[in-house]
């Protein structure tokens, strides 16, 4: 008969620690069972996360924001959603971590230490808004398969790193590259690990701008391990899915980048308008590039009560991919008539816009506020749903929130 093996002391005491007591008889536990208390993770505790956070998929783990949690101007780490397409990484080494440059337009191939990142290149910090490219995908009808994000997708946090344009110019950049394509260490579902779950990039010319980090930083701390920890790309007013977590290798590609979710109709809506369910053709789909521009309103939360007579401030923020807001307006009455609202300057080019409001109204009852961003060419956000798309994508329609007037 084989030997039993039992968990080790140190396994034991430390499964105490997390369960908050002591494991009677735990000395009989074999090794390799996990107590069922451990079993089931809390991703609250898990993930620092608010407890009023919307857990929308635990494989993987897909978590977002409610308007009124984003009221932060620098959204921390507890109201930031969670976008994760395969396993969250375990064991993260990053001492040994090394981020290598290759593909076939690199001049030499070259890897780098974080520390070796560090003290290389100078380091910047920016303010990013990063929004999934489904924020907003639950209202399509006919609906769109994939996690039904509501509002809450989109996140504006402080990150610091050094330019990604540094790090390619120090490998070397030849003539003929076009894209870059990011790889990352995350699972595939499947733990097949010939699979990756996600390799996506972006053109030269967005790799290049200033404000594209390699960060190891988020709001002045290690960039927490669900949202990339030890390194990550951050391309801010692109759709998120561009910024890779957990990333060790970026391709310098002679061609568009073919990785995971690159091609078919991912990350992709029609080049032309189509009729909501018409089905469309892989030739007719394009790369999604700059987000649209939007708006949230951050406070009050919907449902608000307030007495008659008073003045309610509302306030938000409005983003506009790779642009600026450069007006942003309130309506009381569905969108008849608009208001002005102030609109801050943004920290820095690809943050989001914080805008406030003194509204009031005219007699009690139910009202809507209805917020709406125009971007520096003129171009609003839809009062309802915009452009329908087979995968739910860049629903910037105006949000709205309920107030009772008593
Ligand atoms: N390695 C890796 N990077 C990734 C993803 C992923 O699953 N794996 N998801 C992408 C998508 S689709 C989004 S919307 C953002 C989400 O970032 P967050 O979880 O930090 O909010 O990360 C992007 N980067
Ligand atoms: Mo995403």
């Amino acid at each position: 008969m084989k030997r039993r093996e039992f968990v080790t002391k140190a396994t034991l005491s430390s499964f105490a620690v997390i369960i908050g007591a002591e494991i009677v008889y735990g000395e009989k536990l074999l090794k390799g069972y996990t107590p069922l208390a451990l079993q089931d993770p809390d991703p609250f505790k898990m993930f620092n996360k608010n407890p009023e956070m919307v857990v929308l998929n635990d494989k993987p783990w897909n978590i977002e924001a409610q308007a009124h949690l984003l009221d932060d101007k620098v959204t921390p780490n507890s109201k930031m959603f969670i976008r994760n397409n395969g396993l969250v990484p375990e064991n993260i080494d990053a001492k040994n971590w090394t981020l290598t440059i290759d593909g076939e337009s690199v001049v030499s191939k070259k890897s780098y230490t974080l520390s070796e990142l560090r003290s290389k290149f100078q380091q910047y910090t920016y303010q990013l808004t990063l929004e999934c490219g489904g924020n907003g995908r639950s209202e399509f009808d006919p609906p769109a398969k994939g996690n039904q994000w509501t509002v809450g997708a989109v996140h504006c946090a402080s990150w610091t790193g050094v330019r990604l344009r540094d790090v390619l110019e120090d490998a070397g950049i030849k003539s003929n590259a076009v894209y870059i394509g990011y790889h990352a260490i995350d699972q595939h579902l499947s733990r097949d690990p010939e699979k990756e779950p996600i390799s996506r990039g972006c053109p030269m010319e967005k790799a290049l701008m200033d404000e594209t980090l390699l960060a190891f930083k988020m709001n002045g701390e290690d960039i927490p391990l669900v949202h990339g920890y030890p390194l990550r790309l951050v391309a801010g007013g692109w759709p998120a899915s561009v910024s890779g977590k957990w990333i060790n290798r970026i391709s310098i590609r002679n061609k568009e980048h073919d990785g995971t979710k690159m091609t078919g109709d991912a990350y992709r809506v029609p080049c032309e308008p189509v009729a909501p369910g018409e089905k469309v053709k892989d030739e007719d789909m394009c790369i999604i590039e700059s987000m649209p521009v939007k708006s949230i309103i951050t406070y009050p939360r919907t449902g608000a009560m307030i007495s008659k007579n008073k003045t309610l401030r509302i306030r938000g923020h409005a983003w506009a991919g790779e642009l600026e807001v450069s007006k942003m307006e309130y309506s009381i009455d569905f969108g008849s008539t608009w208001k002005e609202c102030a609109v801050e300057k943004s920290a820095n080019r690809l943050a989001w816009q914080h805008f406030s409001a003194d509204v009031q109204f005219p007699k009690k009852g139910y009202y809507e506020v209805w917020a709406r961003a125009t971007d520096s060419r003129g171009v609003s956000q839809p009062m309802l749903l915009p452009g329908w798309n087979p995968k739910g994508y860049l629903n910037n329609a105006c949000h709205r929130i309920a107030v009772k007037v008593k």
